[in-house]
């Protein structure tokens, strides 16, 4: 099964040519493109490309170093740790984004390499595993509390359809049991061997660097990123979170590449 895990992590393929992208976005679920500018309106401007008359929203950039500038649990961050492999946008609740984008301004000589795990295949390894086999199983059935602390409501499962041909995998900060669960200790379990799993894979996981000049395209409904501890303080990317036609739907509030808006009182 170790082989299996190890299957999990994705290295992206490194493109010049924007035509190149989608099928590697099919493919292995994320892509690096290597040549356009890396600006936050660049790489607007890039994800417009990309996803063109798909698009249906993409906010400001957010400016990443230790953690988005804005966001509610920056505070959580840290470049001296690891940062897990993890969903973007689950502030929002069910409706995240489908895609999101990180251009590298300027990397860091020593650590920070970028990881990717795909939740599609470590929701096969858990229905494959002899003893695993059950949660593997249960993800797409049972609804759980995946609400980030004070933003939008998620009572939803990990494994979700979005009604038209994709699949969605979530991991947040804090998935629990919901408050009137029948059996919060089956559901309690099931969550952690999700997560352990994914943190497991997240050891094994092939890493790249991603440089300055480069952008990272992730597809979020299938993809978790996260990435190794660095030193250098002056590390920065932007940050682009992309909702398109293939997404649940878009949140009918202010939106941003990041999480400042999804605070549930905006409701
Ligand atoms: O620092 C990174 O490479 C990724 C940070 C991250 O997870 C994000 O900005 O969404
Ligand atoms: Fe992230």
């Amino acid at each position: 099964m170790q082989k299996q895990l190890a299957a999990c992590g994705v290295k992206p393929q490194v493109v010049r040519d924007i035509a190149d992208l989608q099928p590697l976005l099919e493919r292995d679920g994320a892509a690096v493109i290597d040549g356009p500018e890396c600006g936050a309106e660049a790489t607007r401007a890039l994800a417009q490309q990309i996803f063109a008359e798909k698009t249906l929203a993409i906010p400001d950039a957010a400016r990443v170093f230790e953690g988005g500038e804005f966001d509610h649990a920056r505070d959580q961050a840290s470049v001296h740790t690891a940062t897990p492999a993890h969903t973007d946008g689950f502030a929002y609740g069910d409706l995240y984004p489908d895609y999101m984008l990180l251009s590298c301004v300027h990397h860091c000589t020593k650590g920070g390499e970028s990881v990717l795990i795909d939740g599609y295949r470590i929701e096969q390894y858990l229905q494959a595993h002899a003893d695993f086999s059950w949660a593997g199983h249960a993800l797409r059935d049972v609804v759980i509390d995946q609400t980030e602390d004070n933003m939008q409501t998620a009572l939803s499962p990990i494994i979700m359809h979005n009604g038209h041909d994709r699949i969605m995998v979530r991991k947040t900060l804090n998935q629990k049991p919901c408050a009137d669960s029948k059996d919060s200790e089956r559901d309690a379990r099931m969550i952690a061997l999700w997560c352990d799993t994914i943190d497991a894979a997240y050891e094994q996981a092939p890493r790249f660097k991603l440089r300055a000049g480069q952008t990272l395209i992730v597809d979020n409904y299938r993809l978790m990123h996260g990435r190794d501890p660095y030193e250098d303080l002056q590390r920065m990317l932007w940050r682009v979170w992309v909702w398109t036609t293939d997404a649940l739907g878009v949140p009918d509030l202010p939106l941003a590449s990041d999480t400042r808006h999804a605070v549930a009182s905006t409701n």
